[in-house]
């Protein structure tokens, strides 16, 4: 770890967090700088380095997932620690798809706090020396038995191995708490506590350490206990070179395979993740009108199909609106089609935000939208209608900096409840008609295919699709 004190950029909206975490880790022998959202711990991450981020999942600018890749991105190897809110079935969860990041879940405790960032320091300062450590293993050799010990270490030392060594359990503890140590060496019998209880602790610590066990005349209960508490491999004494150095090398190439095997688990769980938010662009894309962010023309004629399936098993009103754009060419005209873009656009979300969430407007086409009203007949369609010609009256459109327009559209209006409307093409047809003679009239107003009333063409319509 670096001798001056460690720098931790702790990222969290809520204030009350930023405080107290800020003084549990100056007070942990840390320096702290704190950011209130994503863009400004990513910010001050562009700007300066730091050896931790606590970054909180849910912010109100980024989600935990964005910025766990953006900060990633930035330094691969910074220490990662991200807090959530959740029930742990969900942390579980998140941990998974993300992989080896550390977590700590709200509330926050003084204690855990410290710990986690130590341990993740401490990784990370083994990730740093990843290819040096996969080449030369951390050795913890513990042993009450001085003959035992110094033989050890003469056999690592010879072999050339990184090692520490101490003499009982609780020193040994001690040492795993400080460096990360690949592979433990450790006598069944220690004096001040079972060779187990130190394999235990150990691989809480450090779940991917090898162990191996030194051991009398065992018997086969002794064994099996250290087995399941996570031993690899076990070694009777008297101890012999050969025996021993072969031990450790067999030892040391699994502790890599582990270590590989969890890295590619790794990628792929990203890589998965990757994919299924892209197929979730995809399809939102695949419905959306890439100017308005409205719904595009197909999927207003799957939507329209899903209601109208709807309304027929439980007989209930549906009805459509078709607005068109007032001489909508000469907004072009006169200021440009950027101009005219900018207009539709506000006028999409004019609209989405005068309608019930469970409407649905889309882009019918060009200068044209669509809105399908459920469980609403023509009537009261019409006072829709009106209300939207309403707004946009009062609405003023920007065409540039210092200039805004008004500008007005024509609406038809047809529902499920006007005689001879049994069919999605009649529908449509009708609004379409009725918007046709909005037109007529003047532009700027309502009409309801009720209220013409030109069954004749239903007919023609009805005759056109009995064909088809
Ligand atoms: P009316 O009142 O009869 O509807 O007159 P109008 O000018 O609105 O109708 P017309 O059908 O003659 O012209 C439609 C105009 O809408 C022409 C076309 O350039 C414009 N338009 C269609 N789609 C877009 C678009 O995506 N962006 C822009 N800027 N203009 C569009
Ligand atoms: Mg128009
Ligand atoms: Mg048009």
């Amino acid at each position: 770890m670096n001798r001056e004190k460690p720098n931790v950029l702790v990222v969290d909206d809520e204030e009350t967090i930023l405080k107290s975490l800020s003084l549990t880790l100056q007070e942990g022998g840390y320096d702290v700088t704190v950011a209130k959202t994503g863009s400004e711990g990513l910010e001050k991450l562009g700007k300066n380095r730091y050896d931790a981020i606590i970054v909180d999942y849910k912010l109100p600018d980024i989600d935990g997932l964005e910025i766990a890749k953006a900060i990633r991105d930035r330094d691969r190897k910074v220490s990662l620690i991200i807090i959530t809110a959740y029930i742990p079935a969900e942390t579980a969860d998140i941990s998974i798809r993300l992989g080896n990041y550390n977590f700590l879940e709200k509330p926050l405790e003084g204690e855990t706090v410290l710990s986690t960032l130590k341990r993740s320091l401490i990784s990370r300062d083994y990730l740093a020396n990843e290819q040096q450590i996969l080449d030369r293993p951390n050795i913890l050799v513990v042993d009450d038995d001085y003959e035992i010990r110094s033989g050890l270490e003469e056999i690592l030392k010879a072999a050339g191995y990184n090692y520490k060594s101490c003499a009982n359990g609780h020193e040994a503890l001690e040492k795993i708490k400080e460096e990360l140590f690949h592979m433990l060496i450790v006598d069944l019998n220690l004096g001040d506590m079972e060779g187990v209880e130190v394999i235990k602790k150990a691989k809480e610590h450090f779940p991917e350490m090898m162990i191996i066990l030194i051991t009398g005349s065992p018997s086969v209960e002794s064994v099996v206990v250290a087995l399941k508490s996570g031993t690899f491999d076990y070694i009777i004494k008297p101890l012999h070179l050969e025996d021993v150095l072969g031990r450790i090398k067999i030892g040391w190439e699994k502790y890599k395979q582990a270590v590989l095997v969890k890295q590619l688990l790794q990628n792929l769980r990203i890589t998965t993740l990757e994919l299924e938010k892209f197929n979730k662009q995809l399809s939102t894309l695949a419905v959306t009108d890439y100017l308005t962010s409205l719904y595009n023309h197909r999927y207003i004629m799957e939507a329209l199909s899903r209601e109208y399936s709807k309304i027929e098993r439980f007989h209930r009103s549906l009805a459509v609106l078709l607005l068109d754009l007032d001489h909508f060419k000469s907004v072009n005209d006169r200021y440009g089609h950027q101009a005219g873009d900018a207009v539709l656009m506000e006028l999409g979300s004019l609209l989405k935000n005068s309608v019930r969430t469970m409407d649905i407007v889309g882009r019918y086409g060009g200068e044209e939208f669509c809105i399908i009203l459920s469980e609403t007949d023509s009537e009261k369609a019409v006072v829709i209608g009106e209300r939207i010609l309403q707004t946009i009256a009062k609405k003023l459109f920007k065409i540039k900096e210092d200039l805004c327009i008004n500008i007005t559209a024509s609406l038809g209006v047809c529902g499920t409840d006007v005689k001879g409307v049994h069919s999605i093409g009649i529908l449509l047809d009708c609004a379409d008609k009725a918007l046709y003679e909005a037109k007529a009239r003047g532009r700027n107003r309502v009409v309801c295919w009720k209220e013409i009333g030109r069954m004749s063409s239903i007919g023609h319509r009805e005759e056109e699709e009995s064909r088809h």
